[in-house]
């Protein structure tokens, strides 16, 4: 038992997240009209509709549904041909490696930037061989990319960008939709993100002739009764999914502006604190997408370890995420590759030590924010 007399522990765990959920009367009714059309899945109602408010949201002009995020970037890089290397982040979920992987392509990891933690733009060059064929980068915590230099970078050498923007859902640059930048974007709708459909995910891009493409590829190629034209796979959202998504749609701003609150109280406990550092919601330029809270622990100035805290928090029964430890690189399936050198990544593999996020959803009520905090800020005085 925590020895702090002070603090005591949460009667019930406090997760990192939890689903937003419309009220179910929402939901019944969406199955009466399921029910009603006997239309389960391949582009129903509730996926046509769905599609069309979801261009409209992310401000993107074309748009696929998928079943989940992962089989959407795999459908990402086969249809925008991808061989060979792409350069990539070893700070990230490992599903985005892993789809390259599962493509064929090698993963060449790219050391991240010390501030924003994605992909160091200005690095990727040093990388590129005459095997590079993309970059896909991740908009980690949904902070956007230096899309700008990746573009560059990717023009002169004539390499697909494809965003991995999992954690975007929602997240603008002066007004632009991220999902518009570089080829191809991808969303997860997983039932931890801001946005959901409990299991789901989109590609979105500028190039419309891609979405024929994109939706053969997502139903087995199959392009009519007798035509098979390519090997697809099956990444269809089916019409329970969409139509959650429908529901939870309708209430993600009111949930982003709770999250706000929340963060603005995990702000005013974190801020100026030595050793502490948290991601930013309020980027100048950026509408954050307010998916995580993700506080960094530098163990020299704070007086303990990132692992410390993690295991004080699980005393008083919070469950925080070391969101992204260990690094993609030092996978078992990825150690082997030249690319994965500790030496060569120095910055990711100081920030994944860093890391912990910590409960973040509208719900949290504020008095359980600021316990939460001060678990944290007494942390290094806890044995
Ligand atoms: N790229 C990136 C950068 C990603 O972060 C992800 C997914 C992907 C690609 C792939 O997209 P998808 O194929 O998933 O669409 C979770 C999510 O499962 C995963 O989607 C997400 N990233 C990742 C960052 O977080 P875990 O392994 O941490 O999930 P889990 O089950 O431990 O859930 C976290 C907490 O959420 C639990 O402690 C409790 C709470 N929870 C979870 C679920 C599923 C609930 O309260 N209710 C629930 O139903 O990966």
């Amino acid at each position: 038992m925590p020895k702090n007399k002070e603090l005591v522990p949460f009667p019930a765990p406090l997760y990192v997240t939890r689903p937003l959920l419309p009220d179910i009367s929402l939901m019944q009714a969406k199955f009466q009209e399921i029910w009603d059309s006997r239309w389960l899945t391949n582009n129903g109602p509730q996926h046509e509709l769905l599609e069309n408010k979801l261009v409209e949201f992310l401000k993107v002009p074309h748009l696929s549904l998928f079943n989940n995020g992962t089989i959407a970037l795999i459908v990402a890089c086969q249809s925008l041909r991808l061989t060979g290397e792409v350069i990539t982040t070893p700070f990230t979920f490992p599903a985005t490696p892993h789809v390259l992987n599962w493509n064929g392509i090698k993963p060449i990891f790219c050391d991240i930037d010390p501030q924003t933690m994605n992909i160091d733009a200005s690095r990727i060059e040093s990388l590129i061989t005459p095997q590079t064929t993309g970059i896909l980068a991740v908009h980690v915590f949904g902070s956007p990319c230096d899309t700008v230099k990746i573009q560059d970078v990717a023009d002169r050498y004539g390499l697909r960008v494809i965003y991995d923007a999992a954690h975007a859902f929602g997240v603008e640059i002066d007004g632009r939709g991220i999902g518009t930048f570089g080829d191809i974007s991808m969303f997860s709708f997983h039932a931890t993100k801001l946005f959901h459909t409990a299991e789901g995910g989109a590609l979105t891009y500028n190039i419309k002739e891609l979405k024929a493409r994109i939706d053969l590829l997502k139903n087995f190629g199959i392009k009519n009764e007798e035509e098979v034209i390519m090997p697809g796979i099956n990444g269809k959202m089916n019409e329970i999914q969409a139509a959650l998504g429908l529901a939870v749609l309708g209430i993600i701003d009111e949930e982003r502006n709770k999250r706000k609150t929340v963060y603005d109280c995990y702000r005013k406990y974190f801020n100026g604190i030595k050793g502490l550092t948290f991601i930013s919601h309020e980027l100048p330029g950026v509408k954050s997408g307010m998916q995580y809270f993700v506080l960094r622990i530098n163990k020299e100035e704070f007086g303990c370890s990132r692992d410390h805290v993690y295991e004080i928090l699980k005393r008083y029964n919070v469950i925080p995420r070391k969101y992204f430890y260990p690094l993609c690189s030092d996978y078992p399936c990825y150690r082997s590759l030249p690319s994965s050198l500790p030496s060569s990544l120095q910055v990711a593999q100081k920030v994944a030590s860093e890391v912990l996020a910590l409960p973040f959803y509208g719900e949290l009520a504020l008095e359980d924010v600021v316990r939460i905090s001060e678990i944290v800020i007494k942390s290094p005085n806890i044995s």
